[in-house]
């Protein structure tokens, strides 16, 4: 069909910020708690920025009573000069125009592309209000913004020494733009620790003054990047105490690696480019396993450790790795769902020479490093062979019912539109009797899971999907998993981690968000994984039971009950009969479900590995700090 010719004024350019307030989306990602926060990190990468220019070593950065944010820098200050072409100070075309902000043009910054680096204009066009003030030649200047529309002309407000600079922003998110203007304490304290983990030296004071009692925590590692991997490695046994590290430039490419190997059996290879998390990962990560594998191989040849055709396969060698790659480079294109997958296609290769060469160097300069991790790539291969056998033995003995290949527990839906579908994974046999009771055959499938499946933080992958309950999981879902795992194969939309609330049910989750983060982390990123919301409270009132999920509908019902009625904690799903399942927590017209996100799985993996890691002492702390919070945790 011809292209329909377009006249001018059918294309209607929206003017500068009322684009970003007409479609956030297309510039933060989102208007949920992702986009509040992405805001955030758009006004401190300003401030880091000053920091990689070597003229900023101090980060301030405050959640006021008020819920507005300010950041505070001690770098060059924003210049406040008159802009050449719009006669105004360059602060005010900064703050009010798109792309204003000197990031788009390589000049002044290491750039950075897709939503990242949308510059501090989006982030007023989206706050009802915003103060910028700068600190520079002796004077303070100040100017506030509405929406991103200047409320007045720069103005100088104070004197200062000269000696200080710096820029300070305050900014309050506008409620009619975002689902929620509550900062997440936690998310923004594990970003700004991975800042200063990226940035050797940078100081951040966090300081939250929201709730009573002020809380502040200072980041500061003067080893970046070699701090970072044994931090990850906290809660892990190393089995060498030197790190690899190293850090190669070629041309405006920046290349810093650190590597400790740990007794655990999962791989965790964090990529960042320009200090942006690459949750999906990338070019610089592919390169940096394909030199990672081709060293060790050929150095376990070279010291006699392999035999001639023998191989160590990757997941071999990465078995036990914890590795940070950040990555310094000017336009990075990112793809992927979240806009965190690096793309650029020639980066794979600089970063495979660089590591090649100054991996082969480490391990020749390090042979007891060597040695700890060839002795655990050749174990993991000998029990990949020794598996295999084992699994294929067990394929035929283990509990899958004849016929169907399906696990004999799995009770099926009727229809087999995929799109309909949903299985709800269920604790324990009599909450899963119920919810076969309960639930709607034609597209609800129930496969109960006997008491803790296997703890697959710690023991071996090979032998942990060779256990029967998770064998029986993973074949219900019909995927594969790993490098065999195919979305095509996805038997449910849906799958709903159905668990009580008490600390077991949250163990038992724990280990399924493990599972799935470890082995179908596709499940988890195309948005597949769900986790059910049991009800809190029970309420009995004239012989009838109500059910509610938080403390605050508690106290609404009661009062509409008149202050009367039997309030109990809801004990577990076992205390519900099938009828009191459906209606609380599998119709889907009244249940509750929360959909389980990469972030929430990169997120709780640090708090995974400190519930099914060895370290016993942080795991007694973690439960003891958050037990009450575990059971409300919705
Ligand atoms: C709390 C947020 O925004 N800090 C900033 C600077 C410093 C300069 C600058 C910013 C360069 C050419 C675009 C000063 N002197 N903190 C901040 N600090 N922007 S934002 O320059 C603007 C860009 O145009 C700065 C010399 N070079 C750069």
């Amino acid at each position: 069909m011809a292209m329909d010719k377009y006249s001018a004024k059918d294309i209607t350019v929206l003017e500068g910020l009322e684009a970003v307030r007409k479609r956030p989306g297309m510039y933060i990602g989102s208007t949920d708690k992702y986009g509040l926060h992405h805001i955030v990190y758009e006004v401190v990468d300003n401030s880091v920025d000053e920091h990689m220019a070597g003229v900023c070593t101090t980060i301030n950065i405050t959640i006021n009573k008020d819920n507005s944010l300010t950041v505070t820098d001690d770098g060059r200050g924003m210049p406040v000069d008159l802009h050449p072409i719009y006669k105004r100070p360059a602060m005010e075309i900064i703050v009010t125009k798109l792309h204003a902000g000197g990031k788009f043009d390589n000049k002044a910054y290491a750039v950075s592309g897709g939503l990242h680096g949308v510059g501090i204009s989006v982030v007023s066009a989206l706050s009802k209000d915003m103060t910028v003030e700068v600190k520079k030649g002796g004077k303070i200047y100040s100017q506030s913004y509405g929406i991103g529309k200047p409320k007045g002309d720069v103005k100088v407000i104070g004197k200062v020494d000269s000696k200080e600079h710096g820029t300070k922003v305050t900014f309050m998110p506008d409620e009619s733009i975002f689902s929620t203007i509550n900062f997440d304490y936690n998310t923004l304290a594990t970003r700004f620790r991975e800042t200063c983990f990226l940035n050797a030296g940078l100081k951040i004071i966090f300081s939250d003054f929201r709730g009573e009692k002020e809380k502040s925590e200072t980041f500061y590692y003067e080893g970046g990047l070699l701090e970072f991997v044994k931090w990850l490695n906290k809660n892990r046994k190393p089995i060498h105490t030197k790190p690899i590290y190293f850090k190669r430039q070629d041309g405006t490419t920046q290349v810093e690696v650190a590597i400790q190997y740990s007794d655990s059996y999962n791989e965790n290879i964090q990529g960042f480019v320009n200090s942006i998390n690459t949750i999906e990962g990338g070019t610089h990560v592919a390169g940096l396993k394909s030199a990672l594998t081709r060293v060790v191989n050929d150095y376990g040849i070279k010291k006699g450790v392999l035999r001639k055709g023998q191989k160590l396969t990757g997941d071999d060698i990465r078995e036990g790795i914890t590795a940070v790659i950040s990555l310094k480079m000017q336009d990075p294109q990112f793809e992927g769902q979240t806009k965190t997958k690096l793309g650029n296609g020639e980066i794979k290769g600089i970063v495979d020479s660089m590591s090649t060469s100054a991996l082969s160097d480490f391990l020749e300069e390090n042979p007891v490093v060597a040695k700890s991790i060839l002795t655990k790539a050749t174990a993991a291969l000998k029990a990949r062979e020794a598996a295999k056998k084992a699994k294929d033995l067990v394929r035929r003995k283990n509990a899958l019912s004849v016929g169907s290949g399906l696990p004999g527990k799995l009770a099926d839906c009727s229809s087999k539109k995929r799109e309909l579908t949903e299985l709800y994974v269920v604790e324990g046999d009599s909450a899963g009797g119920t919810a076969k009771g309960g639930r709607d055959r034609e597209t609800q499938a129930i496969l109960p899971l006997r008491g803790k499946i296997l703890n697959v933080e710690k023991s071996n992958p090979a032998k942990a999907l060779g256990s029967e309950q998770i064998s029986n999981l993973i074949t219900a879902i019909g995927t594969g998993v790993g490098e065999g795992f195919d979305m095509e194969k996805l038997r449910y939309n849906k799958i709903i981690i159905m668990t009580d609330a008490d600390v077991d049910g949250q163990h038992i989750k724990a280990l399924l968000l493990t599972l799935f983060f470890r082995y179908t982390p596709h499940l988890i990123e195309a948005g597949h994984i769900f986790i059910a919301v049991a009800p809190f409270f029970k309420i009995r009132k004239g012989g009838k039971d109500y059910y509610v999920y938080s403390r605050e509908e508690l106290d609404v019902l009661l009062k509409t009950f008149g202050g009367k009625g039997e309030v109990s904690r809801f004990k577990g799903l076992g205390e519900m009969n099938d009828e009191q399942l459906w209606d609380t927590t599998m119709n889907p017209k009244t249940r509750i479900l929360k959909q389980v996100s990469i972030e929430d799985a990169v997120e709780a993996d640090e708090t995974l590995s400190l519930l099914m890691g060895d370290a016993v002492a942080p795991r007694r702390k973690f439960i003891e700090e958050n037990a009450d919070k575990a059971e409300i945790d919705l």
